[in-house]
């Protein structure tokens, strides 16, 4: 008897297909792997979607998907589709190499603010000679809104450089080093000690606009900010009085309400802000393929994927 191949098909309009062919064919040799848009596909053919910000309505198209797989951490442009079906599972993607690169950026922003490079950068531009003598990593509060697998990850890197490191999370954890504050009644605290703060939170409905001049006052003055989260959860407009009243002392965006950011937006052209074009961190298809084979493979046997999303809590 012949079985029918694993039929999985990619949907992203933001990646190359190649690699992932390229990848899967590694780790999941047993599939046959669709690009959308085909003409030719069957829609009752397909099992699970690899998606990144697919069309809206498209997944509800494939009567017999068993699985949504996201090809991000971040899962609100997918679950921000009404007609996704209830019966498919839906996953987001974990990534030692997302998960890496993330910590890379946390880790340069946290040393950037840190060790001064902003005042010393400004002294440099007028020929100054301004030594800034850093306080001992021990004494810096780095304060973590999330420790998920991003959170977590950087957590650690930042504890072994001698960080203050405290962490926020909807539940309580135990991390080597790292103090937890846990839901919203321990946030206050959690902010008063963060002189460096990190987004990376998901975007939900608890979370939206969390990054707002209330939050910023609770910091100790001079703050800074690192946010890699989504750009939904910074109340833009709040960034720049923060920065001119002294509120905040810097801010570090890589993510932002409009993606582009666009040309005229006055984040661009501020002393105290540096804009990344959303690349805090990057899927790599090599080494994201073989947890996600193995999540394919349990789905085929009837089992939930791996890294399952909770569409009440929205990640
Ligand atoms: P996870 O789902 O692993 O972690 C999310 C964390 O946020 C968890 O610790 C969770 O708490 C906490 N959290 C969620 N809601 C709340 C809340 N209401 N109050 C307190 N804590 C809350 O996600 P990842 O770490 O994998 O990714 C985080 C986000 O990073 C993504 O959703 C995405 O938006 C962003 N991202 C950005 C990238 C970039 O390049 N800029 C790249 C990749 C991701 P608990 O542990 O208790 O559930
Ligand atoms: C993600 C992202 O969520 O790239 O993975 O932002």
């Amino acid at each position: 008897m012949t079985t029918a191949p694993t039929t999985v098909l990619l949907v992203s309009a933001h990646d190359d297909p190649a690699p992932w062919r390229r990848a899967l064919a590694n780790h999941l040799p047993e599939a046959e792997v669709r690009v959308w848009p085909d003409d030719d596909l069957d829609p009752g053919a397909v099992d699970v979607a690899l998606v990144w910000k697919p069309p809206p309505g498209l997944l509800a198209s494939f009567p017999n998907l068993k699985a949504v797989i996201n090809l991000g951490a971040g899962v609100d442009a997918l679950l921000g589709d009404e007609t996704l079906p209830e019966n498919v599972a839906l996953a987001r993607l974990v990534d030692p190499l997302l998960t890496a690169g993330m910590t890379e950026y946390v880790v340069h922003g946290v040393l950037h603010f840190h060790r001064a490079f902003p005042a010393m950068a400004a002294a440099q531009a007028a020929r100054r000679w301004e030594p800034v003598i850093a306080p001992h990593t021990a004494a810096t509060g780095v304060g973590i809104l999330g420790l998920g697998e991003l959170g977590q990850n950087a957590a650690h890197a930042l504890v072994a450089l001698g960080f203050d490191v405290a962490g926020w999370s909807r539940r309580p954890k135990t991390l080597p080093g790292v103090k937890n504050f846990v839901g919203r009644a321990a946030l206050d605290d959690f902010l008063a000690r963060s002189r460096i703060l990190v987004c990376l939170l998901p975007l939900t409905a608890d979370t939206e606009g969390i990054l707002n001049a209330g939050l910023f006052a609770k910091l100790p003055p001079g703050a800074t900010l690192i946010n890699a989260g989504r750009g939904g959860h910074l109340v833009e407009e709040d960034v720049i009085p923060a920065l001119d009243a002294g509120v905040l002392d810097g801010a570090m965006l890589d993510v932002f309400r409009h993606e582009p950011l666009p040309t005229e937006h006055p984040f661009w052209g501020h002393p105290k802000i540096i804009v990344t074009p959303h690349i805090a961190s990057l899927t790599v298809a090599k080494s994201a393929a073989p947890r996600l084979a193995d999540s394919i493979r349990r789905v085929m046997a009837g089992k939930p994927p791996l890294d399952l999303i909770d569409r009440n809590a929205g990640y």
